[in-house]
């Protein structure tokens, strides 16, 4: 294929409720969405990525106006030079961006709408592509931090009347294990785990072994991105299995992760870890290790949404994943929303990997637009 011309747009979305972690409270999200014109044999595709980052460095180190910047000053440039020498693939597109250190999440939204174009010009589904055979997706949902226990009990009871199948409750220090014990104790067999979003340091095993007690699936990234090694210490301090989110940032420090062994688990988000095709790969390593994951999420229109799915389909995705129904964060998607059936989501066959959004709803949630003539 032959990019030419591209658009970044800057969405503006409104969530349903405030969405409160351990680094932030999000009221709406503010996302990149590319939209990449290109070429295929004489025929014009449109391919769509979407961004993972925030619009602060407080989730990871990258952030919208830099994702736009580096988009825009490198990495499309470097693909346009890249296709003066031969036909551009998805596959490729790692390879000609290695020259730019990090910018993970960047390169993921280019790579991802190169290989949605990809795919829709050859009428083959992200599902196809990957060789999944399920048709559907267990869907757990990210609870994040409340004002106090009682309102924490109301929205778990509401989420799970959803149908919602996994619990994840977020934790920071000073909210921990009294909203876990509250929830354990309302629901004694739900399956149940946490997430500190790098909250806490090794001095607070102690405290966090007293975790052990509620029979959760797993702790997700207790301890900062760089701490490997700490991780590993934890994970011999506490029965609960430990899931590593921050940390894993490309299949090397996925296997790196496996062999110190500070990851029993680990949480495969695309857009952290540079694209669908990297995102693959560390299921390969950690299946072939014997280490459970799930897929994560950066709450995405359903732009992203289909792309998880697909991916969840993946036979070494053992574990629900934090892929909820549209509605779980978008009074109204950008896209024809995802819905819960039964606790599951239904992976996408139709060809692509992202689900196409609808113009006017596109148009309306755009605050920023930035085009791009290849
Ligand atoms: O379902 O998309 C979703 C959200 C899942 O909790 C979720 N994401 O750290 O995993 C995370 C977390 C997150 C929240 C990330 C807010 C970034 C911002």
């Amino acid at each position: 294929m032959r990019i030419t011309h591209v658009a970044l747009r800057t969405l503006d979305l409104p969530l349903v409720a405030p969405f409160t972690t351990s680094f932030s409270t999000q009221t709406h999200r503010r996302v990149l969405v590319i939209e990449l014109h290109a070429d295929v044999d004489g025929v014009e595709v449109v391919g769509w990525g979407e961004c993972g980052a925030l619009s602060e460095p407080v989730y990871s180190e990258e952030y919208l106006a830099g994702v736009i910047d580096v988009t825009t000053t490198y990495l499309l440039p470097m693909l346009v030079d890249a296709q003066r020498r031969a036909p551009l693939t998805a596959e490729t597109v790692a390879h000609h961006l290695g020259r730019i250190v990090g910018h993970r999440m960047a390169k993921a939204a280019v790579e991802m709408a190169v290989l949605d174009a990809q795919l829709r010009a050859s009428g083959v589904s992200f599902a196809s592509y990957l060789g999944v055979t399920r048709d559907r997706v267990p869907s757990g949902v990210s609870i994040g931090i409340q004002d106090s226990i009682p309102e924490l009990l109301d929205v778990v009871q509401g989420y799970l009347d959803d149908g919602y199948v996994r619990l994840k409750l977020k934790i920071k220090p000073g909210w921990d294990l009294e909203p876990v014990r509250a929830v354990r104790e309302a629901h004694p067999d739900v399956p149940l785990q946490v997430d500190a979003n790098a909250a806490y340091t090794l001095v607070d095993a102690t405290h966090l072994a007293k975790l052990d007690a509620y029979d959760l699936l797993l702790i997700e990234q207790p301890l900062a991105e760089d701490d490997l090694r700490q991780h590993a210490e934890l994970a011999t301090h506490m029965r609960t299995p430990l899931c590593l989110d921050e940390s894993v940032v490309s299949a090397t420090a996925a296997a790196d992760a496996i062999a110190l062994g500070a990851a029993q688990i680990i949480n495969i988000k695309p857009s952290r870890v540079g694209g669908y095709l990297e995102a693959r790969r560390i299921h390969d390593i950690a299946s072939a290790h014997g280490i459970a994951v799930w897929c994560g999420g950066m709450l995405e229109t359903g732009i992203g949404r289909a792309a998880n799915a697909a991916l969840a389909g993946m036979p070494g995705f053992t574990l629900p994943g934090d892929i909820s129904a549209s509605d779980r964060f978008y009074a109204e998607d950008i896209t024809e929303p995802f819905v819960i059936e039964d606790g599951h989501l239904a992976i996408p066959r139709e060809p692509g990997l992202a689900r196409v959004p609808h113009a006017g709803r596109l148009e309306a949630a755009t605050v920023d637009l930035v085009r791009l003539d290849a």
